[in-house]
């Protein structure tokens, strides 16, 4: 092989190595590996409650099916995974271990559904007031995210 040939064949080689970092730059903002959290709210409380719910989209772009496993707030004692069910034309609620989100999907905690129960409130919530919950998923994935308290009020139903 001649120098010249050789020169040729190695920036052949290294055309695409040498664009390559654009190419990972470009590939790790187009594939969001990650669990996002979206829509979050607070019900407000009924006066003298001290139990409330949160509800909130939460979507899975990993490769892999992840599973919300619990939650806490410092506003409340205890966070639970709850869902209402219809058992035998009733509405029944119950306690879950935990929320499956499918790769590439989103599960909706939304009233009737999935919700987060909050037991325990240690301060009245008011409508505009925000709220952080911790969120702790599989995988060793945590979320943090602060979401509005919404008037009563606002709610259908
Ligand atoms: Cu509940």
């Amino acid at each position: 092989m001649t120098n010249f040939a050789y020169a040729l064949l190695l920036s052949l080689i290294l055309a695409p190595s040498g664009l390559r970092p654009f190419g990972l730059v470009n590939s790790s903002v187009e594939i969001e590996d990650d669990v996002t959290v979206r829509d979050g709210w607070v019900q407000e409380g009924p006066p003298s409650q001290t139990i409330t719910a949160a509800f909130m989209v939460i979507e899975n772009h990993t490769a892999n099916e992840v599973s919300l496993q619990s939650a806490d707030t410092d506003v409340a004692k205890v966070v639970e995974l709850h869902k209402i069910d219809l058992v035998d034309g009733m509405m029944r609620m119950h306690r879950v271990d935990s929320i499956d989100i499918p790769s590439g999907g989103s599960v909706e905690l939304k009233p009737g559904g999935y919700h987060l129960m909050v037991i325990g409130l240690k301060k009245v919530l008011k409508g505009g007031d925000k709220v952080t919950v911790n969120l702790k998923f599989s995988h060793d994935i945590r979320k943090t995210i602060t979401i509005p308290v919404k008037p009563r009020t606002a709610v259908a139903g």
